[in-house]
């Protein structure tokens, strides 16, 4: 199953799981899809070479918290982003100040999460607007100095932007996604990035409104 899964890779399977974040409202942003498409991007990264699975164990690791909360007896409260803001925040399960008692709130774990999906963001949107000149490192570091790195310590800065030298060219990274032809793979960004920008600006709102952005 899992082989199959890796095989039958696609950036648009991914892309598509948070379509489906949204739900039919368009206001929930629903946990499943969303570490779905978390698990997607990791095998994303992890077929650009050996170099980004530093990149993507932390995010792995993440996952794995979020998927013990939707497998406990909790479950339920876990069923959307704003469900589990709602619970942690109400049975005082979060570290607002300084990580203590709860180290690994879904709260603290999802912003981290969070955080990344905007590089990505950026990252996706230049690859949109790139020409066959562009180059995938100054891409993926543009993007990544203007979002997550504001919030790594210089050791995490330094050493994610010498694997992003190690990133393939824009062709090859086109094959890795899997989409088809350069056409095809800008015809399914146009497509779907509006609904990653979407499920990033709800979650944003969502942590902004219960002063949430800068936990701990
Ligand atoms: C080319 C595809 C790019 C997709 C995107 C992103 C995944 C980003 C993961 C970056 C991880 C770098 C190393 C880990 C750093 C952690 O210290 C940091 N985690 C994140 C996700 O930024 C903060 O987590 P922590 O230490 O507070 O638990």
């Amino acid at each position: 199953k899992m082989t199959e899964a890796v095989e039958n890779f696609s950036l648009k399977d991914v892309l598509a799981d948070f379509k489906s974040c949204l739900g039919n409202d368009n206001q929930a942003v629903l946990m499943d899809y969303y570490l779905s498409g978390w698990k997607g991007l990791v095998k994303f990264m992890n077929s650009l070479g050996t170099i980004f699975t530093f990149v993507s164990k932390d995010a792995v690791a993440k996952i794995q918290i979020m998927e013990g909360y939707r497998n406990s007896a909790e479950s339920d409260k876990y069923i959307s982003l704003q469900s589990m803001v709602a619970y942690e925040l109400a049975a005082k399960l979060v570290d607002l100040e300084k990580r203590s008692d709860h180290p690994n709130s879904g709260c603290r774990t999802i912003l981290r999460l969070h955080r990344a999906l905007r590089w990505l963001q950026l990252f996706l949107d230049r690859l949109k607007t790139s020409t066959a000149e562009s180059k995938t490192s100054t891409m993926c570091t543009n993007a990544y100095n203007e979002s997550l790195s504001n919030y790594h310590p210089w050791i995490i800065r330094k050493t994610a932007t010498v694997a992003f030298c190690a990133l393939p060219n824009r062709d090859a990274f086109f094959d890795v996604m899997n989409v088809g032809t350069s056409d095809e793979v800008m015809a399914m960004l146009n497509e779907a990035m509006p609904y990653v920008a979407e499920v990033y600006e709800i979650t944003q709102q969502l942590y902004a409104q219960h002063n949430l952005l800068d936990l701990p």
